[in-house]
């Protein structure tokens, strides 16, 4: 919340010219990528300069909100608002018939069972 927050107002004022120029990008970075102490993660002023150009795709050395928009979802959103999977690839069957087998555990499951209602589940998403 605070952070939208933040950003909000942050963003307010870096885009009432239109733009975001080089520092305006610079301390935004900084302003979104903390550690859990709020403290801004330590970047190159190359790396940002870099960062800023690869969004500044029509290279005229600032932002606008289309190339922002971009950013923002192929970029910022990802690395504020990670989705994180745990993907498990069972090559040997261990959890099936293996060592790890599910069925020695106390819910006695078995593997194939739990392995296609988790394919079934993935796919009723799609
Ligand atoms: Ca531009």
């Amino acid at each position: 919340m605070f952070l939208c927050s933040y950003l909000f107002d942050f963003l307010f004022v870096c885009f009432r010219d239109g733009f975001l120029n080089q520092g305006e990008f610079s301390a935004l970075c900084r302003a979104l990528f903390r550690n859990e102490r709020g403290k801004p993660y330590p970047v190159e002023t190359s790396m940002l300069n870099t960062i800023f150009s690869i969004f500044d795709t029509n290279k005229d050395h600032v932002i606008d909100k289309e190339e922002f928009r971009y950013c923002w979802q192929k970029w910022i959103k990802q690395v504020v608002r990670p989705v994180t999977a745990l993907v498990i690839v069972d090559v040997q069957n261990d959890f099936i018939s293996g060592s790890l087998a599910l069925r020695d555990c106390p819910a006695g499951h078995h593997g194939e069972e739990v392995s296609t209602r988790c394919f079934c589940s993935a796919g009723d998403k799609t």
